[in-house]
């Protein structure tokens, strides 16, 4: 009979604020139809207390029939109800993009990309390694059949040399393997059996495979032409998506294996310099909020920035649009743009 989890005093994860022992008694005898259970969608929280958020779903029926756990923390991270319907919207003529760095002083790069997983199977934390090798053919059949600037080839990380493996991560291409938050999760379960990248020859456009999502499906490229990487991936997903069926709700749009990516499940980001206002805490922070902005190091999510180059994206992806979640980015670097100017 598995018991209440001992989260420490200072833990301030989503998980611990809203797994009370009344909701943990309510929750704790319940499974998906997969067997997905409670303790598995909470581990990663309970192993790792320093999480922000902590749970995972194995399943689209997770987010149903453990709602009690979910529901406050979607609510709470993305501001969205229950009873809210999300809303998508890739149209890229809506988007009000200027060239925000004529000059190329700030931007780097910049990637877009969002979460997809195949309907009728479980979520990466609750799935089989035949199904997830299942996915794996499914995906890499219907990518290896694009043609013209989407043309590419998979490479399973099966296989894959360290050497080659390493440079693609340090080039930021390939996700990075081990992660202890996915790892309690569930998710680097037979690694690396099942993964892998799929990409065209300039880089330009990549598909990860059976990572935290069975896909992520990304554009990026140097410089901050953020409407070209935007309609690229648009692009993309509407062709990908006449070959393979994604999860995907009324009320909580692409469902995806962690909370913070449901809706649109896109984040849209830019590598950028920012050497004075990273030293203006105070600013920059205020910046990033009033935007509805996220900072991440410049190796992803955990990662620390390296000579005042931050990535950052948008924070929001459910309750909003695929067009309003660039607009997001687009505006939060403008306004960065503009007070790194004038320091
Ligand atoms: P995700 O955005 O897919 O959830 P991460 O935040 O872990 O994943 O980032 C994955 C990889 O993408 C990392 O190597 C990171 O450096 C790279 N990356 C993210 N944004 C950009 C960007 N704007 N330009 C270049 N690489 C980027
Ligand atoms: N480490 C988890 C992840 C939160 C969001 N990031 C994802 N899904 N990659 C946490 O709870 O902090």
């Amino acid at each position: 009979m598995p018991s209440y989890p001992h989260f420490p005093e200072n833990c301030t994860s989503l998980l611990c604020k809203y797994l009370t022992p009344t909701i943990f008694e309510k929750l704790r005898n319940r499974k998906t139809p997969s067997g997905f259970t409670l303790m598995q969608a909470i581990n990663s929280g309970v192993q790792n207390p320093e999480s922000a958020i902590g749970v995972y779903a194995g399943d689209e029926a997770s987010y149903e029939v453990f709602s009690p756990l979910f529901n406050p923390i979607i609510q709470e991270y993305h501001g969205f109800g229950h009873e809210d319907h999300h809303q998508s919207d890739m149209d890229s003529t809506k988007l009000k993009a200027t060239d925000l760095d004529p000059e190329n002083k700030y931007i780097i790069s910049t990637r877009i990309r969002v979460g997809r997983n195949l309907n009728a199977l479980p979520l990466g934390p609750g799935i089989s390694k035949e199904q997830r090798l299942h996915v794996e053919d499914e995906v890499s059949s219907a990518l290896l059949s694009l043609q013209g600037t989407l043309q590419g080839n998979y490479f399973p990380l099966e296989g894959m040399s360290d050497s080659v493996q390493k440079q693609l991560i340090e080039d930021h291409f390939l996700f990075k393997a081990g992660d202890r938050f996915l790892e309690a999760a569930g998710l680097n379960r037979d690694w690396p059996s099942g993964r892998g990248i799929f990409h065209n020859r300039e880089k330009t456009f990549l598909v990860w495979v059976n990572e935290e999502d069975q896909l992520r499906i990304i554009s990026m490229q140097q410089g901050g032409d953020i409407k070209a990487v935007f309609e690229r991936l648009v692009s993309a997903i509407g062709t990908i998506e006449k070959q393979l069926t994604f999860m995907h709700s009324e009320h909580l749009g692409y469902i995806t294996s962690c909370p913070t990516n449901l809706g649109t499940a896109m984040r849209a980001s830019v590598h950028i310099k920012l050497p004075k206002l990273s030293q203006d805490k105070e600013q920059f922070q205020a910046i990033t909020k009033q935007y509805h902005l996220q900072i991440r190091g410049i190796h992803g999510e955990h990662s620390e920035s390296e000579a005042a180059i931050f990535d950052i994206s948008n924070r929001r992806r459910l309750g909003i649009t695929e067009v309003e979640c660039v607009q997001d980015m687009h505006d939060g670097v403008a306004a960065l743009i503009a007070a790194e100017e004038k320091l």
